[in-house]
């Protein structure tokens, strides 16, 4: 069965490729997966149908083969697992690897997220302008670290692996600015975002937006 991946049938991010079945699609393409795409509404996702698949009604979701899994990290490890190409055979380099999956989305996601979920629900409260000299000082201490930790290398542990591809799709979503004050990791932003694979996957979900019907 070619596995099924479920994306926004209109993702708010217009194109942009900052929904998260992204990281998903991104890792297919690594690894020479093939996969269909269910394209859902928000409301489909709140439906018990989609529940069954994601307790909490949320994209993206993997079936393939009676295997049903939702969270993104989940699915890009298993992917990764299930093909060559994203982790090294080598358990030490192995294991580094699968640290650096969860690094991205457990130590850095979160403020990103944080900053970026204020951004558009907290925009008019009172507190908001005070908060937010917070919120960008946590982004800014994690692209700091990363930034030390890169230092003059391409990649998080040599070669790319499924930890640089979940870190480079998390830093996607960190604010521009940000991302400028830190060279090194805008760099290596660049450098995910230029593998062909990564590509591939913004083109296929780019190509919903672009034939969206007009105000769907
Ligand atoms: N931890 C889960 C995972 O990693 O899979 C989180 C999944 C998640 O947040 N899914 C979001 C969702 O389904 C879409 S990706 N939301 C609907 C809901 O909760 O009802 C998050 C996202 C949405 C929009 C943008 N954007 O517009 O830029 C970026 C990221």
């Amino acid at each position: 069965m070619t596995p099924v991946l479920t994306a926004f049938a209109a993702s708010p991010d217009r194109g942009r490729g900052l929904a998260r079945d992204m990281r998903v699609r991104w890792a297919c393409e690594e690894v020479g997966l093939a996969y269909d795409t269910r394209l859902v509404s928000f409301a489909d996702l709140k439906e018990p149908a989609h529940r069954a698949l994601n307790p909490f009604g949320q994209i993206p979701t993997w079936e393939e083969d009676g295997l049903a899994l939702f969270e993104s990290g989940a699915i890009v490890l298993h992917v990764a697992e299930s093909r060559s190409g994203l982790l090294p055979a080598e358990p030490t380099a192995r294991a580094r690897a699968k640290a650096w999956i969860f690094a991205a989305i457990d130590t850095v996601e979160p403020p990103i997220v944080d900053l970026s979920i204020a951004g558009i629900v907290e925009r008019d409260k009172p507190w908001h302008g005070l908060r937010l000299p917070m919120l960008e000082e946590r982004v800014r201490t994690r692209l700091a670290e990363l930034g030390d930790w890169l230092g003059g290398h391409d990649w998080l542990e040599g070669e790319f692996t499924a930890g640089d591809l979940m870190m480079v799709a998390v830093l996607r979503r960190a604010p521009p600015a940000l991302l400028a004050e830190q060279p090194i990791v805008a760099d290596y932003v660049a450098r995910g975002e230029a593998r062909p694979a990564f590509q591939r996957a913004f083109a296929a979900q780019r190509a919903l937006f672009e034939t969206a019907p007009e105000g769907r």
